[in-house]
């Protein structure tokens, strides 16, 4: 069955045929149907976490049960789920009981540190496959289950009240939808910063305030105070870049929240006097909770959140990593294993 795995030398991705070995208590086997390809993707791909060659990647897979294990009770055959980044965790130490399992010191990821939804087949913890609404699209599905729960996972961190300000730095995948999720779910004010132009025309059509292109203002805290009076409330970082970090501490106003998201293997510059004097806060956030998932579904079922994605042949996997590295998609491109 076609799987998108990293390649040997663990550098690159290719398309391989891969074998499935059966299922086991406690999972399920899922059909994937979609899988959105993800920033994280490439990290994983490039080594960026150290290298995982052969491992199938993918962690917005969205598919249909196929076949459970015996003792599984909470799926069956035929139900929708997700392939989320947070495919598992111990379930008992301190963060899995405290609701913040994603922190699981014994955690499993997706198309990581074991096998994601980049292939025909998945197999499934069945505990941890959060289900998909039937009103949701399944190809936008996929990209909530990471894009989406992670951004609105982070702008909940960013504790945003209604009609405050909320910078969205970076308006690639995942920017797109914490644009989405900051101005239809928390009704913020919403400036989204980019560099490339083509992606702050589609965050003013997804909902953004204003938009704001790096390349072209030179000062973009600057800016940002001045449009906002104070400073922002609240920053969220998804662009893969030290340079957004920095601006975003500059563009908040005393008591703001700085929340991280995007992974650049870089240190960011943090002045200890503007964080005391100004009582910022520094919060990083990774992904979000099987609750949080069913939230952040469940806003994109209603049609308040509208991913926009693209279905492209498994084929053309390696052109769409290229393309991601290149910054040229729009949205999130999505793998169609249903036709492959
Ligand atoms: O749980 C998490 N924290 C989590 C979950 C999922 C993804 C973190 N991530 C990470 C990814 O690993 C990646 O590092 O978030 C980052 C963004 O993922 P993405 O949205 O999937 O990537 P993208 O579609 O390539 O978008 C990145 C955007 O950043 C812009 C680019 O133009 C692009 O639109 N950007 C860059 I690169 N430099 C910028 C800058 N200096 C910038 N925007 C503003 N200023
Ligand atoms: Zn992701």
């Amino acid at each position: 069955m076609k799987a998108v795995v990293v390649n040997a030398e663990g550098t690159g991705v290719e398309v391989i045929e891969k074998e499935f070995r059966p299922i086991e208590a406690g999972e399920a086997l899922v059909e994937i149907e979609y899988c959105g390809v993800c920033h994280t993707d490439l990290h994983v791909a490039h080594g960026d976490f150290g290298k995982v060659p052969g491992r199938v990647l993918g962690h917005e897979g969205i598919g249909l049960v196929k076949e459970v294990a015996p003792d599984v009770r909470n799926l069956k055959v035929g139900d929708r789920v997700s392939v989320a980044w947070f495919f598992q965790g111990c379930g008992s130490c301190e963060y899995c009981t405290t609701g913040r399992e994603t922190l699981c010191r014994d955690v499993k990821n997706a198309g990581y540190s074991v096998d994601g939804g980049m292939a025909k087949q998945c197999i499934v913890t069945a505990d941890y496959a959060v289900k998909v609404p039937d009103k949701l699209d399944p190809a936008q599905a996929s990209s909530i289950t990471c894009a989406g729960v992670t951004t609105y996972k982070a702008i909940k961190e960013a504790n945003v009240q209604p009609g405050q300000w909320v910078v969205i730095y970076g308006a690639g995948g995942l920017g797109n939808l914490a644009i989405q999720y900051a101005k239809k779910v928390f009704n913020a004010h919403v400036i989204a910063v980019d560099i490339n132009q083509d992606k702050l025309d589609l965050a003013l059509e997804s909902g953004a305030d204003i938009s704001l292109n790096g390349r072209e203002i030179e000062d973009i805290p600057g800016k940002i105070m001045e449009i906002t009076g104070l400073g922002a409330h609240a920053a969220v970082v998804t662009a893969v870049s030290k340079v957004a970090f920095n601006q975003a501490v500059d563009s908040l106003r005393a008591a703001g929240v700085l929340v991280a998201v995007g992974l650049p293997s870089e240190y960011m510059d943090l002045s200890i006097v503007k964080l005391v004097l100004d009582g910022i806060k520094v919060v990083g956030s990774l992904v979000g909770t099987r609750k949080d998932l069913e939230e952040a579904f469940q806003f994109g079922a209603e049609g308040l959140v509208v991913p926009v994605v693209q279905l492209r042949p498994v084929e053309e996997a390696t052109a769409v990593f290229d393309e991601m590295e290149a910054g040229t998609i729009q949205g999130r491109m999505v793998l169609d294993f249903k036709n492959a």
